[in-house]
């Protein structure tokens, strides 16, 4: 049976969120944030070398980053659903978001949290990270442009990708109307709410 490593107030959300819409047998492998800096516990390195969740384990195959885990779990259990035709139009947007969601949104609300617990000392810093998140969510509001998805007319793995993305953005959404009304429909979704009751309270910092 599918494994997933599962961090309280994490990414590992993503995963759970998945495995539910696509009616997969699971199991979750726990892990408590440490206190009173919230770093993943150190058995997590005994799963993968970085210690980080989440991490998929399926038989022999034990798969870190998110977004390679969502790619694993469409291509194998999703029969088709969840991502566009190979090789369409969408697809290839599908592409670009799933990529950008870690590799360019997720890097200033990151900068916000670590400048955040600096404070003073990292004043200088802070226009340029707040600049920074306020483009990437004039991005994302565009980009969504009013549509209940961010490809075309069905959940994919890019939505999966991206709500943790509005999530940790928490009230700095806002301004952003689109994105509120896309964060709460997802949300709302029974699959998403049933991902929740099995991961345990979920508060993610900075919120
Ligand atoms: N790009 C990775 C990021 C993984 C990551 O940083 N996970 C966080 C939780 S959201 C974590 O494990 N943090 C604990 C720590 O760094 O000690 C992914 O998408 O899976």
């Amino acid at each position: 049976m599918i494994k997933v490593h599962h961090l309280n107030n994490s990414r590992s959300q993503r995963i759970l969120w998945l495995l539910e819409e696509l009616g997969t047998p699971y199991e979750i492998v726990r892990y408590q944030r440490m206190s009173p800096v919230p770093l993943a516990p150190p058995e997590l390195k005994k799963v993968h070398p970085l210690g980080k969740s989440p991490v998929l384990e399926d038989g022999s195959r034990v798969i870190a980053e998110s977004g390679a885990e969502v790619e694993y779990l469409i291509d194998t259990y999703g029969g088709g659903k969840f991502k566009p035709k190979p090789g369409s139009d969408d697809y290839w947007r599908y592409i670009e978001w799933m990529h950008y969601a870690e590799g360019s949104a997720m890097l200033p609300l990151l900068m916000a949290l670590y400048t955040g617990m600096l404070g003073d000392a990292a004043a200088a810093l802070k226009p340029r990270v707040d600049s920074e998140i306020a483009n990437n969510l004039s991005y994302m509001e565009a980009g969504l442009g009013g549509r209940a998805f961010f490809v075309g007319d069905a959940l994919t793995g890019a939505d999966i990708q991206l709500l943790f993305v509005l999530e940790a953005a928490g009230a700095r959404l806002e301004p952003h109307p689109g994105l509120v009304k896309y964060r709460a429909a997802m949300q709302a979704r029974p699959a998403y709410q049933r991902g929740i009751e099995k991961g345990g309270p979920y508060q993610l910092m900075g919120r």
